[in-house]
């Protein structure tokens, strides 16, 4: 990730009138998510097998996307500006339709956009074999530079972090939890230019990742809500800067989740998820609250296993929906001490690793961790968010 900060001025005008309306997905994948997302796969090297001429790849571009996609990749990766790529001026096309865009601006806004060799690279998932380590995971994200700017962001945007907690049910310290583990509380948002990280996501998508053909219609959907919100707000694609999946702003909001769940916290009547921690802490609550946050209820419990051994083949097949009372936990070896035995809804047995010689960590995780989960689809980030903000939380004296 980068550490330059972007330049605010670039989001002056985004109106909170860009907003609502359904759009497609959440967020799979941000900041840490696109990386922890792409690391559950095996590597597999993409290799161009020939060098056809121009003409001939644009006509094997348009005839592999015709067959499904992501085969264009690995012929004409980034040789052949957007405008000159048949499927992106036929989405061009398509988008103006579906949103009623000025068809010549969607279309010279794709071609400007330029191929980021680096992202198709970021977007490979990494060698397989590696433990999972929750220790070495944790250690990335709960150590004191980032609780010393929790502390500091806390104390800056007091007001805004009780109202979201009175609001939307959501605590503190999952917000704080969240924003520290995105950007460092707005330090490093990203310093792709999105549309050129969607563009290339949209039609250079490593044709070698096991979804490929899936999260190419993922981003497409992404560049197709970036356009339309940035159109309907006066904002220049160009000028907003992000992850290189796509995410912007302190909580890195992906162009879909923003149009559906950013809200303006502040009152000034626009949306800035880049500039005002406010409109973050927000929408980062709103988001919860769309995802099934239930106010008070708490994220996770501690678990014993029963010395006789516990039925973890069970116990672990839903993953980390929930899906057990705690009775039926017991029942299957896994007992929750003191509050958890007593919790009313569904719970999941979480498994951490701790790499190939660690002993794993187990919890069992609410449907407020599950919540978590839908920010970012990983037991690791989620178990980081809320220990993050529990530190925060702790040297704040509270
Ligand atoms: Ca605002």
């Amino acid at each position: 990730m980068t550490k330059q900060r972007l330049i605010p001025c670039a989001l002056l005008l985004l109106a909170a009138a860009a907003v609502p309306c359904g759009a497609l997905a959440g967020k799979p994948a941000a900041s840490p998510a696109a990386q922890a997302t792409a690391k559950t796969s095996a590597k597999t090297t993409t290799k161009s097998t020939a060098k056809p001429s121009t003409k001939k790849r644009t006509a094997a571009a348009a005839a592999a996307t015709a067959a499904g996609g992501a085969a264009v990749a690995r012929t004409v990766q980034g040789s052949t500006p957007y405008g000159e790529r048949p499927e992106a001026m036929q989405m061009a096309a398509d988008i103006a339709i579906r949103h009623d865009l000025p068809v010549d601006w969607v279309r010279e806004t794709i071609a400007q956009a330029r191929f980021l060799p680096q992202v198709p690279r970021l977007m490979t998932p990494a060698v397989q074999g590696t433990a999972k380590n929750w220790g070495v995971y944790r250690s990335r994200f709960v150590e004191p530079v980032r609780i010393r700017a929790g502390t500091r962001f806390w104390q800056a945007n007091a007001a805004a972090l009780a109202r979201a907690e009175k609001q939307y049910g959501v605590p503190a310290e999952i917000i704080v939890g969240i924003i520290g583990v995105e950007t460092i509380y707005g330090q490093q948002m990203g310093n792709f230019r999105v549309m050129d990280a969607l563009a290339t996501l949209s039609f250079d998508f490593p044709a070698a990742h096991p979804r490929a053909a899936a999260r190419t219609e993922y981003f497409r959907g992404e560049l197709e809500q970036f356009l339309r919100f940035t159109h309907r707000a006066g904002t220049d694609p160009f000028s907003l800067r992000g992850s290189y999946a796509g995410a912007m702003g302190m909580g890195q909001f992906m162009p879909s989740s923003w149009v559906k769940w950013a809200v303006d916290f502040d009152g000034d009547d626009r949306i800035d998820l880049f500039g005002s921690a406010a409109d973050a802490i927000g929408s980062v609550a709103n988001y919860f609250v769309a995802h099934g946050w239930k106010s008070g209820m708490p994220t996770h419990y501690p678990v014993i296993m029963q010395a006789q051994g516990a039925d973890l083949a069970a116990l672990l097949a839903p993953d980390i929906l929930p899906q057990f009372t705690a009775d039926e936990m017991a029942a299957r070896g896994v007992q929750l001490p003191g509050d958890g035995a007593a919790h009313p809804g569904p719970l999941a047995l979480v498994k951490l690793e701790n790499g190939a010689q660690g002993q794993p960590l187990y919890i069992a995780g609410t449907e407020n961790f599950y919540a978590i989960t839908r920010y970012n689809w990983s037991s690791y980030y989620a178990l980081s968010v809320i220990e993050l903000g529990q530190e925060v939380a702790a040297a704040m004296g509270r």
